[in-house]
């Protein structure tokens, strides 16, 4: 792969917004990034491995539990600094993004806000140093879109639970050492259980042969007859709000983590414009290629300024689940639309892992997918600004 040359653009004096503190954290994610990440991601993804040597890294910049508090191991910032962190991330690896959302938001954070003061201090540490890592089990082979109706489900036994199901597409489960199960109790509530790799019956087996997200590992959760202490019963949210809850947060991060690569994209697409010489002269002269690029920053700049407003929200706890989706959607929506793009410009350049382009727009096919689909959030407006609801 090339060396990593990547300047961010910042079109509209954004960083004028930010403070001191959200610059250095940025700054401090994106020079990691561009020493440890790039120069081994495009092998990782054509081998189909995660990783795991960034562990250690992820958690330095932050990564692992951003705003959760300090006493439980977190990094205590604000959600700006959670955004630029993902943005960053993402510049580098819709996958290593991935990994780092589901350990903050779908694993930290239920942990956090539904878990007993025991179960705080017992995994949040850990999981903020990647000692441990986590993986979030909702959706199942016949439950994707519609986690409602999941069949998932645990019996009391008298001292311990009994779990049985089945979950699918679980980013992180073939190494992690904790996963937060969503399961339905005998009365059909969904409540979530804090699963332990060694529990026997627990397997989690891996996913091949995906074109996305290769970077990343996904599987299953199988529960076979698996005996859950009940002290791992998260006590204190229970019903789908509960993992939606948490979906809000990494939907949240996946709005700035698109917009990471977006801005990958656009700049090599930018330099290799300027520098490819056809007919005599830079591509970057002719108007259609001008035409892909100044689409391409407008566009950035657009979703750069929704995900600090959100942030902003965010911050004052006043970002609603709808504003959420539409942030997730626009953004991923302008990051694979400029991929295309992007790749275009690079011509026959632009299919190799040469550059890095080609790797995202096929990583990004999973993030339009994944924590509710393109379609999904769209509806999720409908229903926001119509009071109808068009799920069902
Ligand atoms: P609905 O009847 O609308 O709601 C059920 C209950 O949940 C409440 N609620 C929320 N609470 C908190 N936060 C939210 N975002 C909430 N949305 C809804 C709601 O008020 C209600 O509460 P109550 O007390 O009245 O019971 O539920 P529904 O069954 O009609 O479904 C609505 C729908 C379709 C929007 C929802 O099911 C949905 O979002 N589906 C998409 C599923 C999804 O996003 N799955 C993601 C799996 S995790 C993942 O993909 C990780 S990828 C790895 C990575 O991040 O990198
Ligand atoms: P379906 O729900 O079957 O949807 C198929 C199509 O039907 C979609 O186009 C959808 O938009 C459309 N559709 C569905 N319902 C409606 C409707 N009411 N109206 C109109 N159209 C509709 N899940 C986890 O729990 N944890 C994870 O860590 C995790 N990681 C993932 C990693 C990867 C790489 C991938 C690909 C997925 C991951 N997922 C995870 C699962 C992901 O959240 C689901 O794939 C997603 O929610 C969609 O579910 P589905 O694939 O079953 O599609």
């Amino acid at each position: 792969m090339k060396p990593d040359l990547f300047e961010a653009p910042d079109y509209y004096n954004i960083d004028d917004l930010l403070t001191e503190e959200h610059k250095l954290i940025r700054d401090a994610a994106r020079a990691w990034v561009k020493r440890d990440v790039s120069p081994i991601i495009e092998e990782a993804a054509q081998n189909a491995e995660f990783p795991k040597s960034i562990i250690p890294g992820l958690a330095e910049i932050g990564a692992f539990g951003p705003y959760i508090p300090e006493t439980y191991g977190g990094a205590g910032l604000d959600q700006i600094s959670y955004g630029l962190i993902m943005q960053e991330i993402e510049r580098g690896d819709s996958g290593v993004r991935s990994t780092a959302s589901v350990q903050s938001s779908l694993v930290m954070y239920p942990i956090w806000k539904y878990g007993t003061e025991e179960q705080r201090k017992k995994y949040l540490p850990k999981l903020a140093t990647g000692e441990w890592m986590g993986s979030f089990g909702l959706t199942e082979p016949d439950h994707g879109s519609n986690p409602g109706g999941m069949v998932t489900n645990f019996k009391d036994a008298g001292d311990h639970y009994l779990l049985n199901g089945a979950k699918l597409w679980i980013s992180n489960s073939p190494f992690c050492d904790v996963a937060v199960v969503w399961a339905k109790n005998e009365e059909g509530r969904i409540h979530g259980l804090i699963v332990e790799r060694g529990m026997e019956g627990f397997s989690t087996p891996e996913t091949h042969n995906k074109w996305s997200l290769r970077a990343s590992a996904t599987g299953e959760l199988i529960f076979q007859d698996v005996k859950v202490p009940k002290e791992n019963l998260l006590p204190n949210k229970s019903g789908l709000g509960a993992p939606l809850g948490c979906l809000d947060s990494a939907r949240y991060g996946i709005a700035w983590g698109a917009i990471g690569a977006a801005m990958d994209c656009y700049d090599t697409a930018l330099r290799y414009a300027k520098e490819r010489i056809q007919f005599g002269k830079p591509i970057g002269a002719f108007q259609l290629q001008q035409k892909k690029l100044a689409e391409m920053i407008t566009e950035i700049t657009k979703a750069q300024l929704l995900a600090l407003r959100l942030g902003q929200l965010k911050n004052e706890d006043r970002a609603t689940t709808a504003q959420i989706s539409m942030a997730k959607r626009n953004n991923v929506e302008m990051a694979i639309n400029i991929a295309r793009e992007a790749r275009q410009i690079l011509g026959g350049m632009g299919i190799t892992g040469e550059y890095s382009i080609m790797r995202h727009m096929m990583n990004l096919e999973s993030v339009i997918t994944y924590e509710g689909t393109h379609d999904i959030h769209l509806l999720i407006t409908g229903f926001d600004i119509t009071g109808l609801n068009a799920f069902k």
